[in-house]
């Protein structure tokens, strides 16, 4: 029996496999902040693309960095920017949606480790479809993008993003 049970495994890990690779989205442009040693929170951006003939709705994260990952909103409020948990985003088909700075985003809350500059972590996608993707995340610094174009496209384009540090917002003031 036992060599029957190894090779039933063997196909359950293969089509787990396999799972991971379903889902009709394409992730592009990520990356994740750097942060100093002593954060405990970050954020990661990327672009996804539904390539699908279905909706689709991106509805968790997952990372082996952060204790918790969230997905994020944010809004003004006034002259503030306040992050906000979303439960969802969505994917209708056929478009793409972009989680950038200063826009939605994942967030790394409780970082198991630091992230410098060069580092990769991995982030798992997880779709309402079932689907899951995994990916590797290059962790960049992005205290010298202030000059970023996409930034100058938002109706406050003299914000400082670079001051909006996710690390340093306390999220026990958010409610979660
Ligand atoms: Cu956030």
């Amino acid at each position: 029996m036992k060599p029957l049970a190894i090779s039933a495994l063997g196909i359950i890990a293969g089509l787990t496999s396999m799972t991971l690779q379903a889902a009709d989205v394409e992730i592009k442009d990520q990356y994740a902040r750097a942060v100093p040693a002593v954060s405990t929170n970050s954020a990661a951006f990327l672009t996804i693309s539904n390539k699908g003939k279905e909706d689709v709705k991106l509805v968790s994260a997952d990372s082996d960095i952060a204790d918790r990952v969230e997905i994020h909103g944010h809004k003004h409020e006034g002259n503030m920017m306040r992050m906000f948990k979303l439960e969802d985003i969505n994917l209708p088909a056929g478009k793409t949606e972009a989680l950038k700075s200063g826009g939605n985003h994942i967030m790394l809350m409780g970082l198991k480790k630091p992230m410098k500059a060069g580092d990769k972590i991995d982030i798992t996608l997880h779709f309402s479809d079932g689907d899951a993707v995994d990916v590797n995340v290059p962790v960049k610094d992005l205290s010298d993008q202030t000059k970023d174009t996409a930034h100058g496209s938002m109706n406050d384009g003299k914000m400082d993003h670079s001051k909006m540090d996710h690390s340093s917002m306390d999220h026990s003031k958010m409610g979660h």
